[in-house]
């Protein structure tokens, strides 16, 4: 996450991965404010997959797919303007350096597209998900 007060959607994204079985951490580090911290975190991390949280011009989801291969999926905040800055800061990455963007505030779909990226070579977790889905239609 961009910022403490992103807090509220990464523990919403986190709890369900929790939920999965899915090993995750939280960490609050700024594309502006800490951009060396950030950049040595993304270095050192043995994460399959990012998941980056931010509102207003949301860089931190391309400055972390910038610096590495490893999926990144953006999850726009609402802050201002309804949350369109930061969807389109996301979703409008150039060509070349790809990241997934789900809805805005959407971060039950990011930790779910998170899992469906591991289970591609889980098997177990592919049962899961399919568990989940099973349970969701009911809804
Ligand atoms: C972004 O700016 C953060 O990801 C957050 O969504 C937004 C506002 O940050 P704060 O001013 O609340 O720290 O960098």
């Amino acid at each position: 996450m961009g910022s403490s007060s992103d807090r509220e959607l990464g523990e919403k994204a986190k709890a369900l991965l929790d939920e999965f079985g899915v090993e995750s951490e939280i960490r609050i580090l700024s594309a502006h404010r800490n951009p060396k911290e950030l950049e040595e975190y993304i270095e050192k991390s043995e994460a399959e997959v990012f998941i980056a949280i931010a509102g207003l011009s949301a860089a931190l989801p391309g400055y972390i797919a910038a610096r590495t291969v490893r999926p990144v999926i953006g999850v726009p905040r609402e802050v201002k303007l309804g949350g369109l800055d930061a969807l389109l800061s996301i979703a409008q990455m150039p060509r070349g350096v790809p990241v997934a963007c789900v809805s805005i505030d959407g971060a039950t779909n990011a930790a779910l597209l998170a899992i469906e990226i591991l289970a591609l070579k889980d098997s177990e977790l592919k049962r899961r998900l399919l568990e989940y889905r099973r349970r969701w239609s009911k809804r």
